[in-house]
């Protein structure tokens, strides 16, 4: 089994259904373990067409016995499952899920690039994964440092309880 860490985001619909439905998902899922599960993160779009409503974030991990494809394969399955289209990039979708670690892999793979190029940026993924586990590393630095330097962490809000586990 392998140790990783998947990132999910809703900003369309009824997103704290929705994660709570896609976590519940990728548990059952064939070759997936939940490992853990951060608090969910209230935060504001970063990039793609403004206006766009705030995400919910929400970041899990799992240990799995599937290959990386394989994996990413699993999360576009529950993403298409929640009627998530790909109209426009970074534009607001009802279920994103990002792999953002495999183990150790390092990989510029161009359909599944590893550690994900730019969760070192990204507060909505830094700080709940830092919520999560506040020793977490990621590329040789403590996610909590990376996510205290994010741009977009100012703006986050921990948002209550609602999936179970958290
Ligand atoms: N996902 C993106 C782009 N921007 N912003 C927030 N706050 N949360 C996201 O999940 C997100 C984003 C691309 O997948
Ligand atoms: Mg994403
Ligand atoms: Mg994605």
């Amino acid at each position: 089994m392998v140790a990783c860490i998947l990132a999910l985001g809703s900003n369309l619909g009824e997103r704290a259904g929705t994660l709570e439905a896609a976590v519940a998902e990728l548990g059952s899922t064939d070759g997936i373990e939940l490992v853990a599960v951060s608090p969910t993160a209230v935060t504001q779009p970063v990039g793609g067409p403004s206006g766009q409503p705030d995400f919910l974030n929400l970041v899990l991990s799992i240990e799995t016995s599937l290959e990386p494809l394989a994996l990413l394969a699993a999360c576009q399955d529950i993403e298409r499952a929640h009627h998530r289209t790909r109209e426009v990039r970074w534009g607001p979708r009802t279920l994103d899920i990002d792999v953002i670690t495999y183990g150790e892999e390092s990989s510029n793979d161009p359909v599944l690039s590893l550690p994900h190029p730019r969760a070192a940026q990204r507060g909505f993924v830094l700080l709940p994964w830092s919520w999560m586990d506040p020793d977490a590393v990621l590329a040789g630095e403590p996610v909590a440092d990376l996510a205290a330097a994010a741009a977009d962490t100012p703006g986050i809000i921990r948002a209550e309880p609602k999936v179970a586990g958290q």
